[in-house]
């Protein structure tokens, strides 16, 4: 007779090769900051920095039981706060593909950051061992990079200290863009398979991009120079980096806003959140010798997100500005992609993925041309949903995205029988644009190069591009509120359930304004309620905007 063990007897077996000791030792040097509560945001675990150590820790440990748990598979761990300020930190976690980590151990993460003793800390790490059946005595293999914060040292401590103690196998991959580290991540775990990503090195990173760009713009003709405002982050030395790698005639960069040094200057009045935000050009642009129609885009602190903008007119006036923001660059992605793929004769869907904040006016432009779905906020929604597609296109209004080619797509194109010159053409430049972009997450640098590809070959400037479609006059507002956990949201975030009441006061005050739309969500990044207002009639939309920014302090 087979006797088959309890659920407890299998539980303490999943558990048993745990190192409690060499935990609870390590988490003395490590204490969790009295009466905080740490929640698993939008991109990970984000607040003030000098209370992250013992955060960053236990994601060390956690870190390693994920590459446990996928037999050894190298997990990212990525420490950065993004567009946050300074003072900021946070960590993102990053699965084998370079995809984000697996949605069911979010709560987890949640669960073992907010442990308030090393005895809480060990029972939460068996919960999650025994939930998700992890060997604990497998293999373990973690990567981290971190951006340019001054708090990175400290905390990468705390994490390296934490892999230790779980026996993990440690690579440091030092000062990284978020998507490099995305794109280490990935190589590591195909590295000799069919499906190699890539050189698991930052050369590989730069000459993968490179020479796929070179090869797309080659016999275009002289490119036009591009003002990058790096965010002064980690962007800056990313970028001079790769302009190594590309000849001035194809790429001329004009980097500004590369201070990595300086105290106080990531972020800080630029970068792509504050362009995005206060549609306006960085501060202090009126100065940098920038002129009507000249091509400008910003990163942000840890370089996955990018925006695009111009002007029309002198710096000096405000209404010069015009911007072109993730929804602009999906729109050019999806045309550009569109075109190729039907050129090449190969039968390809290709659909978009938006969150409410894309602009009104670019949906209804890209509804007439692919599927479109909507998904709440974050990477991590899109990049799932783009996945249904043969070729998805994902940005977010902010800048944040990327295109990806499924496996199928992948092979499709590259084993098409071209029926015409034209289609070889096409063929080619899908296979080049395969490499150019990231396909692990949004890269501010590989975005930056599909826009000056895609700009190059239709012989575009950013006025063209620009008329696609006119955005309709939009605002997005940060509300501070006592507690932003009651704030709940449904229908990809569009409509509010709690407060309870709040959905119907907005709902009202919205049907007061022509073509409006408005909805408000708790950020997973910063300590606030975000609103985003549109209006048909520019004159009509600080008063929508405020309005619904008041019904929220009001319902606090
Ligand atoms: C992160 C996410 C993005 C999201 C942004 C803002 O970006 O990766 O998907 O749009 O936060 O999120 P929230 O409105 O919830 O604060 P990043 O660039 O800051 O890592």
């Amino acid at each position: 007779m087979v006797i088959l063990p309890t659920s407890i007897e299998t539980a303490s077996a999943l558990t048993q090769g745990l190192p409690v000791q060499l935990i609870n030792e390590a988490s003395k040097a490590h204490p969790k900051p009295e009466g905080i509560k740490f929640a698993y945001g939008t991109a990970g675990l984000r607040t003030k920095a000098n209370i992250l150590d013992s955060t960053c820790f236990r994601i060390g440990l956690i870190g390693a039981l994920r590459s446990k748990k996928l037999g050894g598979k190298t997990i990212g761990l990525m420490v950065t706060a993004s567009h946050n300020p300074e003072e900021d930190n946070g960590v993102k976690m990053v699965d084998p593909r370079g995809e984000m980590l697996e949605a069911s151990w979010e709560p987890h993460c949640t669960e073992i950051a907010n442990a308030t003793s090393e005895e809480e800390l060990i029972r939460s790490l068996q919960k999650l061992i025994t939930t998700f059946k992890i060997d604990v005595n497998a293999d373990a293999s973690v990567i981290f990079g971190y951006d340019t914060r001054p708090s990175c040292k400290e905390l990468v401590q705390a994490i390296v200290d934490g892999l230790s103690a779980m026996g993990a196998h440690i690579i440091d991959a030092g000062l990284k863009t978020t998507p490099q580290l995305h794109y280490l991540v990935k190589c590591h775990n195909t590295k000799g398979t069919p499906d190699a990503y890539g050189e698991p090195t930052d050369e590989g990173y730069y000459k993968k991009l490179s020479e796929a760009y070179i090869k797309l713009v080659a016999g275009k003709g002289p490119g036009t120079p591009l003002t990058v405002d790096c965010a002064n982050g980690v962007g800056a030395p990313a970028l001079l980096e790769l302009t190594k790698y590309i000849p001035k005639e194809h790429l001329d960069i004009r980097a500004l806003r590369t201070s990595t040094n300086a105290s106080g200057a990531l972020n800080n009045g630029c970068g792509a959140d504050y362009v995005k935000t206060n549609q306006c050009l960085p501060a202090g642009y009126d100065k940098e010798d920038v002129k009507a129609g000249d091509r400008m885009c910003s990163f942000d602190g840890d370089a996955d997100r990018v925006v695009f903008y111009y002007l029309k007119g002198p710096a000096t006036a405000k209404e010069s500005f015009r911007l072109l923001d993730g929804d602009k660059i999906a729109s050019l992605a999806a045309d550009h992609l569109s075109e190729l793929v039907k050129k090449a004769g190969v039968e390809l869907e290709l659909g978009c993925v938006q969150t409410a904040y894309a602009n009104g006016n670019s949906t209804k432009y890209l509804k007439q041309r692919v599927p479109v779905t909507c998904t709440p906020t974050g990477v991590k929604y899109l990049h799932h949903a783009a996945e249904k597609f043969d070729i998805g296109v994902y940005f977010e209004a902010n800048g944040h995205g990327t295109v990806l080619f499924s496996p199928s797509a992948q092979k499709a194109i590259k084993e098409a029988s071209p029926s015409s010159p034209a289609a070889q053409d096409a063929l080619e430049q899908l296979g080049a644009l395969i490499d150019l972009i990231n396909q692990t997450v949004g890269d501010a640098i590989s975005d930056m190069l599909l826009v000056e590809v895609i700009l190059r070959s239709r012989q575009w400037g950013p006025t063209e591009w620009d008329g696609a479609y006119e955005d309709l006059p939009n605002k997005i507002l940060k509300v501070n509120v006592k507690d932003r956990s009651i704030f709940k949201t449904e229908d990809a975030e569009r409509r509010l359930v709690s407060p309870e009441g709040l959905q119907a006061k907005i709902d009202e005050l919205v049907g007061k304004y022509k073509d409006a739309r408005a909805f408000v969500r708790p950020s997973g990044t910063e300590d606030c309620v975000r609103v985003y207002a549109e209006t048909g009639l520019a004159s009509e939309l600080s008063a929508l905007a405020n309005g619904v920014a008041k019904l929220v302090a009001d319902s606090d």
